[in-house]
């Protein structure tokens, strides 16, 4: 059940940075010549051309969506290029999107507290910077405001189609703002600047929404894609939050947000507002009815974590249909591939950031083939995990069989047959960094008495003494927050199996399934609290203007740069493309608009869970705690309004062309 939890101050300035089509940009960037085509990513299985898990918007704009395969997406775009997510071990190997990833926390993290929130997707509390901001410079008296914040999309501010830069500049710089207003300003400034920054570094665009909040924040980022940023002023909170479906709110895609519907007729978030805070405590207990009380009005206190590092390492597999696993040698057979590798993210954890894991879970999805009506899950199991490949292996197969008597009854055999395996994934939880003082890791792990460092099968020595640690005391219970978990993804089926996918790829089943369904349903519409007089024509028209001009300058003027991989020279028949992009990307914009905001929105609903299959959710939801508030970082103070602008606003035009 949700967590109330109070705000710290209702001036925080949070932004949630989410990147653009983002598998696909560190595709183009491999490849430029794929840039300004149209270009989607697919799985390693190849059944019907491919599962789509992240489309190019040139191809968006043709119709392809991420619930179609490769050989679909053909049909309505036959330019589209697809391209293989890299493959080891049989399966997909994410490692290149997850490095992206961390080369873009890196850069964000440099204004303020960063929480890495999935592959993609990074929450930033830039309060402090904004506060200094302010203090150094007032707004009032800014004069060369970047063109990237003047394109910023501001919620409930009229604007007129013609000078609506003008009307940012003049809603950034208006000496009667109040307090609260005049901080979202300087962090829409600190904002642009960094996608800027991480444009200019990593050659990718990201959109973001900027916020008093974590909520309102994520739903902002999706808002205006690809590469702009909407800003969610606390007048516009209303606004933006009564019409949208209660389904896709964070939280509420569940067995809550269903009761709500049939329990009390709440079918948007503006329904809610009719019950008071006390009748919402009697139905739903005093924590779950102030949270919902409070996301009504557009009340959340969740703090930024201080995290870059993802709270969780996993490896999966899906295997539907004909592939799926029907004796225990094939699933040991494929444990062994999964644990290999999240014995050696785990290695690689422990040697760069000094971290262990304590917690191994194993997760199944499974059928009986004698019983097709059942609704049975396949109980997750953990244990204490122990470091080594061997281990890892050994007690994944005491989980699995665990679960599996469990999932079948007395009455059927586990070697019998009558079973089957969809999909497997071993998790590996509770990381946590070791204790400052320790004078080596292995010293740490003797002391741990049960771990081993290595990755070959662990000595003895290692073994756990307590039975507490055997894996036969199995906990039905996963412990999966942010997993970095690499896998392939299915598309979307009744049979879908999706918790081994990888961090953000693991989009909750809900999620997907609204994915899939979205495309027939109605576009929630997303108002401007004054946007009564501008047509949707013209907002259309306005969404064209911001959106990617600085994106194309930025790549038109930066043809080959200077980055180490050879292949970022863009070829000559690429930078035609490009200039192709300029229309496409434009034209574009219009679907964009439409189909973004329709992604986001169920985007809402992922959690911290939001890595785990659904029927994983409900059960994860009932034990997961408040997570320890991390510090704040530090932001550099005493810096400058110039220090923010440089003096040479356009050198991002500049940059990179040696
Ligand atoms: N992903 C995946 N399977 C899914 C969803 C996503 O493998 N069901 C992967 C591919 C995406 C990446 O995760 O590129 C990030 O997912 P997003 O939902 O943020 O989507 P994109 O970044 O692709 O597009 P957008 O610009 O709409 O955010």
């Amino acid at each position: 059940m949700p967590v109330a939890r109070p705000e710290t101050s209702d001036s925080r300035i949070i932004a949630h940075v989410d990147m653009d089509c983002f598998y696909v940009q560190v595709e183009q960037r491999k490849q430029p010549h794929l840039r300004g085509q149209p270009t989607a990513v697919v799985q390693y299985n190849s059944w019907k051309g491919g599962g789509l898990i992240a489309v190019g918007y040139e191809a968006r704009k043709d119709g392809v969506k991420r619930s179609m395969r490769g050989d679909e997406a053909k049909k309505v775009c036959p330019k589209i290029q697809l391209v293989q997510v890299p493959v080891a071990r049989g399966k997909a190997d994410l490692t290149i999107y997850r490095n992206a990833g961390s080369e873009v926390v890196s850069i964000l993290a440099r204004k303020g507290r960063c929480e890495r929130a999935s592959i993609d997707e990074v929450y930033l509390d830039l309060t402090d910077a904004a506060e200094t901001m302010l203090k150094e410079t007032p707004l009032e008296n800014l004069e060369n405001i970047d063109e990237e914040v003047l394109k910023s999309h501001v919620l409930g501010l009229s604007l007129n189609e013609n000078d609506e830069k003008e009307i940012v500049r003049e809603w950034l710089t208006r000496r009667d703002a109040d307090h609260r207003d005049k901080l979202l300003a300087c962090g829409a400034i600190i904002v642009a600047q960094l996608r800027m920054q991480v444009l200019r570094e990593t050659e990718f665009t990201c959109s973001a929404g900027i916020a008093h909040n974590k909520m309102l924040a994520k739903l902002a980022s999706g808002m205006n894609k690809p590469a702009q940023q909407t800003i969610v002023t606390s007048a516009s909170v209303k606004g933006l939050l009564e019409p949208l479906p209660i389904k896709k709110m964070k939280q509420l895609g569940g067995k809550l947000g269903s009761s709500l519907q049939t329990d009390l007729g709440v079918n948007t978030v503006g329904d809610l507002l009719q019950f008071s805070e006390e009748k919402l405590q009697d139905i739903y207990g005093s924590n779950t009815g102030t949270w919902l009380w409070n996301i009504a009005r557009g009340i959340s206190g969740d703090e930024v974590e201080g995290r870059l590092l993802p709270k969780s390492h996993g490896s999966g597999k899906t295997f539907p249909g004909v592939q799926a696993l029907k004796s225990l040698a094939a699933v040991e057979k494929w444990l062994k591939e999964l644990c290999e590798e999240l014995s050696e993210r785990l290695q690689i954890d422990l040697e760069t950031n000094k971290r262990v894991a304590h917690t191994l879970t194993l997760h199944a999805n499974a059928y009986k083939s004698t019983d097709t009506d059942s609704h049975k899950k396949f109980p997750s199991k953990s244990c204490p995990l122990r470091y080594g490949a061997g281990k890892i292996l050994e007690d994944s197969v005491n989980l699995f069989q665990a679960g599996l008597r469990e999932f079948l009854g007395s009455y059927m055999s586990p070697v019998g047959g009558g079973w089957g395996i969809t999909g497997l994934s071993v998790t590996a939880s509770k990381i946590v960094a070791i204790p400052s003082g320790t004078s080596s890791i292995t010293k740490y792990f003797h002391g741990q008495d049960r771990f081993h460092t290595s990755s070959e099968p662990s000595d003895e020595k290692f073994a756990p003494k307590d039975d507490n640690l055997s894996p036969s005391r199995t906990e039905s219970h996963s412990a999966s927050h942010l997993t970095e978990c690499d896998g392939e993804r299915t598309p979307m089926t009744h049979d879908t199996f999706t918790f081994d996918q990888h961090e953000t790829a693991c989009k909750d089943e809900a999620t997907e399934s609204c994915l899939t369904s979205q495309h027939h349903e109605p576009q929630p519409r997303v108002p401007n609290t004054n946007d009564g007089k501008r047509t949707y024509e013209q907002k259309r028209k306005a969404t064209k203007e911001k959106g990617t001009s600085s994106i194309l300058r930025f790549f038109q003027t930066n043809s080959c740069s200077s980055s180490s991989q050879e292949t970022k020279c863009l070829s000559t028949g690429a930078q035609e493309a490009l200039g192709m992009e300029s229309e496409i990307l434009t034209e574009s914009q219009n679907k964009v608009r439409t189909n973004s905001w329709r992604y986001n929105v169920d985007e809402i609903d992922q959690s911290v869970v939001e890595e785990l299959p659904p029927e994983l959710q409900e059960e994860l939801r009932t034990w997961l705690r408040p997570q320890k508030q991390a510090k704040p970082s530090t932001v550099k103070r005493g810096s400058s309004i110039a220090h923010y602008f440089s003096p040479n606003k356009n050198e991002h035009t500049n940059l990179k062309k040696s």
